[in-house]
């Protein structure tokens, strides 16, 4: 449901900008022998040709529009130039036009705040940058205006028959008389028409701009004049622009809410909102909605830029439609495995590169039942939260699925079809990672250390990179305290239960090709605080995928330890389900780089026993304070509170910890509270750790445990 936000200020000037034709000029910027010619982007499959998904201006001119396949528009422009969208496991593989767009985005946020809408379309906020134009060099006293600039399209300017257009919009910029709103624009006009030109000159595409005060006329603006051109809206051309637009051509009004505003109450133009006072449109539609229609028939919109060059999300997706629907279980799970690997690849260059992690795994699908009344019924959207690991992702995606298909197909359907058809097919199907943060500042010691190994075999596998030490770092459950600790600024915000829940978010538009990166912002999914496991693990196999990267880069000694590690891991793997312990990976590596009391005092104590701490059904609800009394009993008991999964009937399963499996160079890194608990474990007389730990704050969060078999 559209929400209503009061107008932030009148004066902004935002700007849209849109990628002509996208894909085409992608693809003509590798193959320059195509440009000028009439060219589409298909998507190949050998039915007519495969679906257009891009079409160049130039073949728009013959008529070929996107809704076509490459047979018809082959029959409508014979010389039409189709290129095929790249193919990796099987599906569109869109790398190459989201670094494209990666691209644009760095040239047109250097001038204000930028928000990545979809892989090629920007917000700007570009009032800062005018308001010091104006103060600084008014457009009233340039001489010369750029060319660029001189070809925008202003809303209400009186082009009169043989009047000269450019002169006109010399003018209008010119202009003395202008109020303070319209001086703004006129410095967007200008701005706008530079960071185009950069554009092309830096990375060969032409992109069309919408220049406005607020995002909802900038976005209907860059439409109006393509390609290559920029549309801008003054104030008093908007009940103009409004008043004859298609009320479905407005953002949010695509879907039932149109549909409903023209059949429920005759409006089908923006304009014809106007009749209506804001409280009838408020007992329609409810508070919020009400007043956002009234609101934008009258051109307000508070809507901010958000600042955000990365997508709020990552998907893949791909559909098959007509006889290619899936109607078995492996089937469905071959294509999910596909689809998880790439989004674990994109998850792990997100980590790698952008230093952000993703919360909540989602499975969309599309279904039919051939034999059922109830044929309406729409597949369910499913979330968990998210593992990082290829494997673990397609295994949380393959468990969605199976719960979504429960509730589509009913319990017995699910369980006695087994490979056979049992009248269901899935004709869209898609993953996505969202609810990413960006991991919190301050968590970067370890990371440091990783990089003050000179001698270690961390230090020359170090192209693995400081963000996987960093993530490392994070993984715990207790990364929300330990930011808490490290950094106060920073805000990371893990809800509390953990569910399998029902998204809300409208299913997807399940087109493979385009981004799901702004659609999926919604999800209100609960995540446990439990998330350790997953990110440790995720990291970890982040981890390993740089590692298999730079294998030819790793040296004898290092392909040693790596295979070792390794080898470790795929045995622990599987016992543990996710849950492998960050010290090994701190052990044997460094001994004692902090030069720590504490930690040398630690390390006696570990080399003269085999304690154990065990944390589990006996000990549930204990503090490893409480119990360090029975610390000379071994195994030692703690606390599991926020760690494992409750088995449902109160119990949890039973974990341990060896002793001598904690580095001691590692304790001075952890948070106050795990530095007592740890401290009291060793001294239970001397030591009483703080009975106010903090949720998340215990050492089962740091230390990933063995799982007792
Ligand atoms: P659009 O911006 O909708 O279109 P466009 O850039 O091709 O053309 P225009 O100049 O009219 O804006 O989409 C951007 C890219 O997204 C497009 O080049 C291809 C891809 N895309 C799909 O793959 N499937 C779709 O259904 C749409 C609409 C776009």
């Amino acid at each position: 449901m559209p929400v209503a936000k009061p107008e932030s200020s009148d004066s902004r000037v935002i700007a849209h900008v849109d990628m002509d034709c996208f894909y085409v000029q992608v693809e003509q910027r590798k193959q320059p022998q195509l440009r000028g010619l009439p060219t589409a982007v298909v998507q190949y499959n050998e039915w007519k040709g495969g679906a257009l998904i891009a079409v160049s201006y130039e073949a728009r001119k013959f008529g070929v529009k996107r809704s076509m396949r490459g047979a018809e528009a082959k029959e409508v422009c014979p010389q039409i130039q189709l290129v095929q969208v790249p193919v990796a496991r099987g599906k569109a593989d869109l790398n190459g036009y989201r670094s494209a767009g990666s691209e644009v985005v760095s040239i047109l946020s250097r001038r204000g705040r930028c928000e990545r809408a979809s892989i090629d379309e920007v917000y700007l906020d570009l009032t800062d940058a005018a308001e010091t134009m104006l103060a600084e060099n008014p457009p009233q006293s340039l001489e010369k205006i750029d060319e660029e600039a001189l070809k925008s399209h202003i809303l209400g300017l009186n082009n009169e028959d043989g009047s000269d257009i450019k002169e006109n919009v010399r003018n209008w910029i010119n202009r003395h008389s202008a109020d303070h709103r319209d001086k703004l624009l006129a410095c967007g006009i200008l701005i706008v028409a530079e960071l185009r030109m950069q554009v092309l000159k830096e990375t060969e595409f032409t992109c069309s701009a919408g220049i406005a005060h607020n995002k909802m006329l900038a976005k209907l603006a860059s439409g109006m004049n393509k390609p290559s051109q920029q549309t801008v809206v003054p104030s008093s051309s908007v009940n103009g622009l409004l008043n004859t637009l298609p009320i479905r051509k407005m953002k949010q009004l695509g879907g039932k809410l149109g549909i409903s505003l023209q059949t429920d109450m005759g409006v089908n133009t923006v304009g014809d909102l106007l009749q209506f006072p804001e409280e009838k449109l408020q007992e329609r539609y409810g508070v919020n909605t009400g007043t956002w229609l009234w609101n934008i028939a009258r051109g307000i919109s508070g809507e901010a830029v958000e600042g955000r060059l990365l997508p709020k999300s990552h998907g893949s997706g791909k559909t098959f439609t007509g006889p290619r629907a899936l109607k078995t279980v492996p089937a469905v799970q071959h294509w999910l495995n596909q689809l998880c690997e790439e989004l674990s690849e994109r998850l792990c260059s997100d980590l790698d590169q952008n230093k952000r992690m993703a919360h909540t795994l989602t499975l969309h699908a599309r279904a039919y039942k051939s034999s059922d009344s109830d044929s309406q019924k729409k597949f369910p959207s499913k979330s968990c939260p998210l593992r990082y690991g290829t494997a673990k992702i397609q295994e949380d995606a393959f468990n969605l699925f199976q719960a979504g298909l429960r509730e589509y197909i009913g319990f017995y359907g699910v369980k006695t079809q087994g490979n056979h058809y049992s009248g269901w097919g899935i004709t869209s199907l898609s993953v996505s990672a969202s609810k990413i943060v960006p991991i919190p500042s301050g968590t970067c010691s370890i990371a440091k250390y990783f990089h003050g190994q000179s001698t270690s075999h961390f230090s020359s596998m170090q192209p693995l990179d400081n963000v996987n030490g960093e993530a490392m770092l994070l993984l715990p459950p207790g990364s929300e305290c330990y930011s808490e600790v490290n950094s106060p600024k920073a805000e990371v915000d893990f809800p509390k239960e953990e569910s399998w829940t029902e998204d809300t978010v409208p299913e997807l538009d399940l087109q493979e090709q385009k981004d799901l990166s702004s659609s999926l912002s919604k999800t209100q999914d609960g995540f446990t605080q439990d998330i350790s496991p997953s990110l440790l693990s995720g990291t970890e196999a982040c981890l390993e995928q740089s590692q298999n990267k730079q294998e030819s880069d790793i040296t004898k000694d290092e392909g040693q330890f790596k295979s070792e590690y390794n080898k470790e891991r795929k045995g622990k793997r599987v016992k543990d389900k996710g849950t492998p312990s960050i010290l090994e990976l701190f052990k044997s590596y460094n001994p004692y780089p902090f030069g720590s009391s504490f930690s040398q005092e630690l390390k006696k104590t570990a080399e003269g026993t085999d304690a154990r701490l065990t944390i589990g059904l006996e000990s549930k609800g204990h503090s490893l304070a409480e119990q360090s009394e029975v610390g000379k009993e071994k195994p030692m008991h703690c606390s599991s509170s926020g760690y494992g999964r409750d088995e449902g009937d109160g119990r949890r399963e039973a974990w341990s910890y060896s002793i001598d499996e904690i580095d001691p160079s590692v304790i001075d890194e952890l948070p106050p509270e795990i530095q007592d608990e740890i401290k009291a474990w060793v001294h239970p007389h001397k030591w009483r750790p703080n009975n106010t730990v903090r949720r998340g704050c215990k050492i089962s969060h740091y230390f990933s445990p063995t799982k007792k078999s």
